[in-house]
């Protein structure tokens, strides 16, 4: 079975676990120390960050790199297009989700939760504010363009790496308990919940919840 070493509650460690559900592809977790200086990890993931794999004697680290390895060892159902204008889209969102989603939302994540709850130290909440108040609008105003409607997707006309890539940073929103305005992104809101409402999501998500009403305050 193919090992990934991380936590879902890392938006890059959740978006390798819902694209390994969507293909059906059994994963055995193995959370991550914080840091972990395992020699296991370590092997895996040369500069310690999650997610690592391991598939049999076979290690790779990087979200990106793993997707691309799930895709071509299990190739069905097609999560990444061939058509080189969809393959480009969709690597274009998964990047947007990689680069300039997770700086604002690691910012917002990592001082209003990781810092007091699992490292045992206040954040700086005047730098999550800011990334909400000035990062985060133009990334929804950007989405909301472009979010399909009906049920629809981001990249053709079926789920692709760009849906689960964009929509895992929003699990972490929520566990911030961040409203988006009804009003000005509905199409975002409608989109997102469509995604995380998946199988390939929605259990892992709850998990998490759980796991952070159990961390201390
Ligand atoms: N480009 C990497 C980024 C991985 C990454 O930055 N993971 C974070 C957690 S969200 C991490 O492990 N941080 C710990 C550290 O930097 O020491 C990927 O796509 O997997």
């Amino acid at each position: 079975m193919i090992t990934i070493y991380g936590s879902s509650l890392s938006p890059f460690v959740r978006k390798v676990l819902a694209f390994a559900a969507e293909k059906g592809i059994e994963i055995d977790l193995q959370p991550t120390g914080f840091p972990d200086r395992s020699a296991e990890f370590c092997e895996a993931s040369p500069f310690n960050k999650m997610p690592a794999m391991r598939d049999g004697d076979y290690c790779l680290c990087d979200s990106t790199a793993i997707v691309h390895y799930l895709e071509a060892k299990h190739p069905e159902p097609a999560l990444i297009p061939k058509d080189p204008q969809l393959l480009g889209k969709t690597i274009w969102y998964e990047e947007f989700s990689d680069t300039i989603m997770f700086a604002c939302g690691a910012k917002m994540f990592f001082n209003r939760i990781v810092a007091p709850k699992f490292m045992g130290r206040e954040g700086d909440l005047a730098a999550a504010d800011a990334a909400e108040r000035d990062e985060l609008p133009p990334i929804l105003d950007y989405l909301e363009r472009v979010a399909p409607e009906g049920d629809g997707f981001l990249v053709g006309d079926r789920l692709t790496l760009a849906d689960i890539a964009v929509a895992s940073p929003f699990a972490n929103f929520r566990h911030m308990d961040i409203a988006l305005d009804p009003e000005r992104y509905p199409r975002t809101i409608a989109y997102v919940a469509r995604i995380l409402d998946r199988p390939s999501f929605k259990p892992m998500v709850e998990r998490e919840t759980a796991i952070l009403e159990r961390a201390p305050a």
